[in-house]
């Protein structure tokens, strides 16, 4: 890292031009910059440009990273119990984590890969963001005035729940310019409650639309074949996603059979408007809506709810481009780029383009195992080539050009070798209308020989990437626990988060000391108490054994960065409450004897002295 030390900044400082851009070992890193280099490693005190939100992968979690120097600064936990917060164990997160009828976690692992944030007038507002759970069909929502999980989502019917995209505007109501909807991609078929006919197994796919607001799952597709990674239109009309097994297989060697595949689009007005009309059906086992999106109930372009683009073999990955023209399907077992023109996608529903296919306007080769897209702000594509271990940067109007016959369009811009087998990529606000062009992260999936050996499992390399210029160039090395998949990166002022809760918004808020205490309602005991540093407003805790507890603790410190902690010796209870929050826990005394209670979080001298007893009589 100290090498890079050199390099350029778009910092706080960011407007000075940039000085030589000599790393240690005296090459110049980036030839051919214009103004703006990027610094990976800042001073102590210096902040970030940019947030990155990664997915935590197995962890279930969301990791915020500053962005150019790769540092994590939080783990918001969703679907994972987290040992930090608590989450998992106060009442409050088991409530949005789904419990059991004994009060156990429904669930405690978790798989995400895609995290999206919520968009308005294509770009992001930094109200949300949203991840999955490919493991257990969840969708988590994300405040970003907290940086804290609020809801999750449970998806029916659906099983390998993978990508997620939020939509960027109404398709009808002109006034709604911001994200209102999450659309969820269902893989794996399933069998349905009361099946559904077509095709030669009944186990289908379902793509579900979720309430961006309510986080109720407003309707769902049943489609042929399955459902990958979805992307959105910036005019709200389309939804699209990326089908490699379109033979409806249940063995990957019979998912390879056909020569291509397709990119399905749901036209979103009209399947609202179908489920307004009411024609859907319902599953014996959930309320949701369903429609039909298969291909024989969808041929007519007139009334079609989906459309089915015919995509190269097993495509993995589509996004749309910040010019909002196109959506690229990248191939996957094949070499190429699929590039679609979102108008023409219309024009067929529109009846006035006769064959859907024609709705491609290129199909060009950028090497082997293109996976996911990312875009710049000058008309460039940035593509994972998993098996070449490669980005490639490619432009798409010359792809375009070259596909319509115009052979010297060289559409390849340029190569860099990564390390290695690259998964998704990211650049700065790449999938909205203000892509910056500045830094691209690639997520890569073997770090073999990159860091210290620690044994057979590696972690995995996230790199960072300048794009500022012509030439990519590749700044720093992240080793990252396995397996985090998807990331976005956005600008640091488009979120101002709070620093303090408020008191108001905890129903159970002990607001003064004084309503302190231990109440007793037969075997049910309620336990009031409140920290200030350094103390709890109890000296001590007495009760049965066999009492059902729940305790209840506000933190009154009203100071930033002011946290307690919670924990009961023997009893596995542990949670923090920041300043002016409140959170509760319920646990059976199950055990007799003298247990400390300890505050974990360090907030004062005297804090190792912030202890009080649970006393519990046989
Ligand atoms: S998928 S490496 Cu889970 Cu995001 Cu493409
Ligand atoms: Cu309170 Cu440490
Ligand atoms: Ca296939």
């Amino acid at each position: 890292m100290a090498s890079l030390a050199g390099v350029v900044a778009c910092t706080d400082k960011g407007s000075t031009p940039p000085a030589a851009v000599t790393p240690a070992g005296g090459a110049i890193t980036n030839p051919g910059q214009g103004t703006h280099g990027v610094v990976t490693h800042l001073k102590p005190g210096e902040l970030d440009t940019y947030y990155g939100l990664w997915s935590g992968g197995h962890t279930g979690d969301v990791r915020v990273l500053g962005l150019p120097s790769g540092r994590e600064i939080l783990r918001i936990p969703c679907f994972v119990p987290d040992a930090l917060v608590g989450w998992g164990v106060t009442n409050e997160s088991k409530k949005i984590m789904g419990t059991r009828p004994d009060g156990s976690l429904r669930y405690n692992v978790g798989d995400s890969h895609h995290t999206h944030a919520s968009y308005k007038d294509g770009n992001y507002d930094g109200r949300y963001a949203w991840i999955n759970d490919k493991l257990n069909s969840r969708l988590a929502r994300i405040r970003l005035d907290y940086f804290t999980c609020d809801k999750i989502a449970d998806l029916p019917n659906v099983q390998g729940f993978h990508g997620i995209f939020p939509d960027k505007r109404d398709p009808v109501d002109e006034k709604i310019n911001y994200t209102t909807r999450v659309f969820c991609g269902g893989e794996f078929g399933v069998p349905l409650p009361d099946g559904i006919s077509g095709g030669a197994s009944k186990d289908r796919s379902l793509f579900t639309c979720v309430d961006a607001e309510s986080m109720e799952v407003r309707w769902q597709v049943v489609v042929d074949g399955n459902c990958d990674l979805i992307a959105t239109s910036y005019d709200g009309k389309l939804a699209a996603t990326n089908q490699y097994n379109t033979e409806n297989a249940t063995h990957y060697a019979e998912m390879m059979a056909a020569e291509r595949d397709a990119c399905l689009f749901f036209n979103i007005a009209r399947i609202e408007a179908a489920v307004k009309a009411g024609k859907f059906k319902t599953y014996a086992n959930s309320k949701v809506p369903v429609v039909d999106g298969t291909h024989s109930a969808n041929q007519d372009p007139k009334s079609a709810l989906t459309a089915y683009v015919s995509v190269p073999k097993n495509p993995h990955g589509v996004n749309a481009t910040p010019d909002q023209k196109y959506f690229i399907c990248a191939g996957k077992l094949s070499p190429t780029a699929t590039v679609i023109e979102l108008s023409k996608v219309l024009d067929w529903f529109d009846g006035k383009l006769e064959k859907i296919d024609d709705a491609i306007v290129a199909e060009v080769e950028l090497g082997l195992g293109p996976l996911h897209t990312a875009f710049d702000d000058r008309g460039n594509a940035y593509t994972t080539l998993f098996l070449d271990s490669q980005v490639v940067k490619w432009n798409v109007a010359a792809a375009i050009k070259f596909h319509h016959g115009d052979k010297n369009a060289k559409y390849v811009v340029d190569r860099l070798d990564v390390h290695y087998q690259p998964g998704h990529l990211n650049a700065s606000h790449s999938e909205t209308i203000a892509p910056d062009g500045k830094i691209l992260a690639v997520g890569c999936k073997f770090s073999k020989d990159r860091f210290l050996p620690v044994g057979p499992l590696h972690p995995e390399n996230e790199q960072l990437i300048d794009i500022s210029g012509d030439k990519m160039v590749l700044l720093a090395d992240h080793p990252v626990r396995g397996e985090p998949h998807d990331f976005i990166i956005f600008k640091r002022e488009l979120v101002r988060p709070k620093q303090v809760y408020a008191l108001d918004d905890f129903p159970l808020a002990v607001k003064d000391p004084a309503e302190s205490g231990v109440f007793r309602n037969g075997k049910k005991v309620t336990v009031k108490m409140t920290s200030q540093a350094p103390a709890f407003s109890l000296n001590e805790i007495r009760l049965k054994k066999g009492d059902e507890v729940t305790l209840i603790l506000t933190n009154l410190d009203k100071i930033e960065d002011l946290t307690h902690g919670f924990a009961i010796s023997r009893y596995n209870v542990n949670f923090i409450v920041n300043p002016q929050e409140t959170a509760s826990v319920s646990f059976v005394a199950d055990k007799p004897g003298v247990f400390w209670c300890y505050c974990t979080h360090f907030c004062h001298a005297l804090h190792l002295e912030m202890r009080i007893r649970m006393i519990v009589e046989a």
